[in-house]
């Protein structure tokens, strides 16, 4: 003998949740060349760092219109910018990004935490 109990849980509520208020991502219209290469600021802590693949772990703020605070890697493509580099660097750069990928360069040290 084969006893089923079906349990069905209903949590739709009904109530329609207050869409936000989204504003519009305005694509300019197909002047924007392909590969094109957007900039954000980046400030952030460097929390580690890998040699070989010549990435940066940083420790991030909210990158205005990229990406909210977090941590992550990132590519260093500039032998200069690398060697200003060490755990623990208060930096602050630019995020270079494109469909390729992206970097981050133009990075300075805040004094003090070199
Ligand atoms: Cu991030």
């Amino acid at each position: 003998m084969l006893l089923l109990l079906m349990l069905s849980l209903t949590l739709c509520g009904g109530a329609a949740e207050p869409e936000a208020e989204e504003t519009a991502e305005e694509t300019p219209a197909s002047s924007a060349p392909m590969g094109q290469v957007e900039k954000y600021v980046i400030k952030g802590r460097v929390v580690g760092l890998n040699a070989e693949e010549k990435t940066a772990v940083i420790e991030h703020e909210e990158i205005v219109g990229w990406m909210s605070a977090m941590t992550m890697g990132f590519p260093i493509r500039d032998d200069a910018d690398w060697q200003k580099l060490k755990v623990g660097s208060q930096i602050e750069g630019t995020v270079f990004a494109s469909d390729d990928g992206f970097y981050v360069g133009e990075i300075k040290v805040a004094a003090g935490s070199e």
